[in-house]
Parts: C-alpha cells; sequence; structure tokens
C-alpha cells in the first residue's frame, strides 16, 4: 500500500503542543501565523520579475491608492499583521526598524516575543537567489501579564530562546524550526499551499563536511588567525571546498544539511562583522546546535552572548563542532 499519511507543520506543531500538557496554545499559535506569513511571502517572491511593484520602485501608487513596496518592506508588513491580532505576542522585533514593535492598543497582549528578519539577503531578489526569512520566539520576562512587552523581554541571550526557524524561498520553500526537540523541516508544496514534513530530525553530518563558506573578498580585513584558518582549509588534505551564496539562510541551510563552516569574520575596522546578534545569528544558533552542530562569536558560545541593543551586531561561526571549535583555536593565537 502505497505511504498515504502526511505530517503537515500543524499536525506537527499541535503533536509537540501535546507533549507539553502545561502549554497554553498561544505559541502554536505563533508558529502557525509566522507559517502563514512565510506562505504569503513565497508567493510574492515567485512573482519577482513579473510584476513591477515587487522589484520595489518605489514612491508610486498601486490600485488601492497604497504606495509600491519593495519586498523587504512587503515582507515585514506581512509578518507583523500576521501576528498584531493573536493575542499571543507583548511586541515584535524586526531587523527593518529601529526600535521594538508594540502591539496596537486594540489588541490583546500575550506571553511571547517575536523578533525576525522578514527578507534576508534581499540583494538576491533580483537576480533569482535563494533569500529567507528568520524568525526567534522568546517568552516574555517582564510583567504584568496582559501589559506591553518591554526592551528587556527583547534582549535575552540565545539561550533563552523557546523556538527559532528560517524559512528558504529557494528552488522550493522550506521552512526549519525547532523549539528545543530537534530541528525539522516543512517543503511548501504549493498546489495544497501547506508545509509538508520533508526533513524530519535533521542532524548535521559526523565529521567536518567539506566545505566552508565566507565571503573571501574580506580576506585583507581579516585578522592573521582568520586568515590562517582559512588557507589552513584550501590546503588540508584533502582540500575543502569553497560555497557562499551570499544569503545567510540559504548558506546555513546547505551547512545544515552537508556540514562544513559557515563564517561572517570580524573585520579590522568592523570588529562586530555584519550579521545582527538577534535577529540573523542566535535563531542560526540555536538551530545548528539543535542539529548536534556549534555556533561561536569566535570565541564564546553564541548562544551565551547577553545582548545590549536591538541590532547589536556579532561575528558568526557556525557549523560542525569540530570546525568551529578549529576556527576559535585560530582567532585565539591572534590574542597572543
Ligand atoms: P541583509 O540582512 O542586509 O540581507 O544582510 C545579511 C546578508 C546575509 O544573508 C549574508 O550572509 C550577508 O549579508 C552577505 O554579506 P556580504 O555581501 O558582506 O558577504
Ligand atoms: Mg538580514
Amino acid at each position: 500500500m502505497p505511504e498515504t499519511s502526511v505530517v503537515t507543520l500543524s499536525r506537527h506543531i499541535l503533536e509537540e503542543e501535546r507533549r507539553h500538557p502545561e502549554a497554553s496554545g498561544q505559541f502554536t499559535s505563533v508558529l502557525l501565523e509566522v507559517a502563514l506569513a512565510a506562505k504569503i511571502i513565497s508567493r510574492e517572491v515567485n512573482k519577482a520579475g513579473l510584476v513591477d511593484d515587487i522589484m520595489g520602485s518605489t514612491g508610486e501608487e498601486n490600485l488601492h491608492g497604497e504606495r509600491v513596496q519593495k519586498l523587504d518592506a512587503y515582507a515585514d508588513e506581512v509578518i507583523y499583521k500576521a501576528l498584531d491580532h493573536t493575542g499571543t505576542l507583548c511586541c515584535m522585533g524586526s531587523e527593518e526598524h529601529e526600535g521594538l514593535l508594540p502591539i496596537p492598543d486594540r489588541f490583546p497582549k500575550g506571553e511571547y516575543v517575536l523578533l525576525f528578519d522578514p527578507l534576508d539577503g534581499s540583494s538576491n531578489i533580483d537576480v533569482n537567489v535563494s533569500i529567507g526569512t528568520i524568525f526567534s520566539i522568546h517568552r516574555r520576562v517582564s510583567g504584568p501579564e496582559g501589559s506591553d512587552g518591554l526592551l528587556e523581554d527583547c534582549l535575552q541571550p540565545g539561550k533563552n530562546q523557546v523556538a527559532a526557524g528560517y524559512v528558504v524561498y529557494g528552488s522550493s520553500t522550506i521552512l526549519v524550526y525547532t523549539s528545543g526537540n530537534g530541528v525539522h523541516g516543512f517543503t511548501l508544496d504549493p498546489s495544497i499551499g501547506e508545509f509538508l514534513l520533508s526533513h524530519p530530525d535533521i542532524r548535521m553530518p559526523d565529521g567536518v563536511g567539506n566545505i566552508y563558506s565566507v565571503n573571501e573578498s574580506y580576506y585583507r580585513r581579516w585578522s592573521p588567525g582568520q586568515q590562517r584558518f582559512v588557507s589552513e582549509l584550501k590546503t588540508s588534505d584533502p582540500p575543502f571546498t569553497s560555497r557562499y551564496i551570499g544569503s545567510m539562510v540559504a548558506d546555513v541551510h546547505r551547512t545544515l544539511l552537508k556540514g562544513g563552516i559557515f563564517m561572517y569574520p570580524p573585520e579590522v575596522r568592523k570588529p562586530g562583522g555584519k550579521l545582527r546578534l538577534l535577529y540573523e545569528a542566535a535563531p542560526m544558533a540555536f538551530l545548528v546546535e539543535q542539529a548536534g552542530g556549534k555556533a561561536t562569536d569566535g570565541r564564546r558560545d553564541l548562544l551565551e552572548i547577553e545582548p545590549t541593543s536591538l541590532h547589536q551586531r556579532t561575528p558568526l561561526y557556525v557549523g560542525s563542532r569540530e570546525l568551529v571549535d578549529r576556527a576559535a583555536e585560530y582567532l585565539a593565537q591572534d590574542d597572543l
């Protein structure tokens, strides 16, 4: 008999919830609404090139008299609007906005905080290269229940995340998430509009893999330790191969499935590198750790870093444990 049982994302999340009898259902609702937003964004991403307003000729008005938006601004709004009214969040934070995003007064406030990068790697849209959405969920730490969320709810270390995930809009659309019980991937079946379980319990392959991923054009801006590490990867026997898409979501997704290391190193004049701790690095660190890998800022465990501001940047080394540790050994030589 052919296998007819399919596991949708909703079923998976609900079954996870049942394992926690104390769960209020709010958390389930956050994940399901994020998935809904991802489907809407995926639909629009797939129209890029066909419909002018996606590429964002700003300053124009559409049929409804609304300003035409770029896809990243559109994605940002879709996620906010999918979740602002649900009563599950006390506030949100987006890479597209300077400050935290309050929940409108007319809606109830909930127990969770959602931090997101609505469309990461958006410079790749115009050339049909994969882009993605990243999200991170924390339980609020401020009180009282039902009140507006505060900055302290957002500024929590990565180890406090209750869930994190990303969506890659690539050759297919895949949503990968963890709620601390393994990492699971769901591919969007556009014909039925559902995310279906395609990658249950993703584990990084054993060993170090054979791929390193870094923007090597910055070589001269790196520390001597970073330069030596990459040189060693190229000259080792057998040598590592190199892949760099320039969309972190896609580069990390490959790293999760195939092993190796993805790096966005510090530069002499940019000690924090480029990536944002809360919106980009911490969620990826949680996912990769849950899949048996490791993430650091080159020195510290990334999930231990206490954020001090919403848009704080951090270097990122993420991938196979042994390789991430090896990177740290080379970087430590810079301190000698
Ligand atoms: P963005 O949030 O402005 O899209 O920037 C983040 C992206 C990552 O997806 C990617 O890893 C990195 O920028 C690439 O940067 P660079 O061009 O410096 O290599
Ligand atoms: Mg980004």
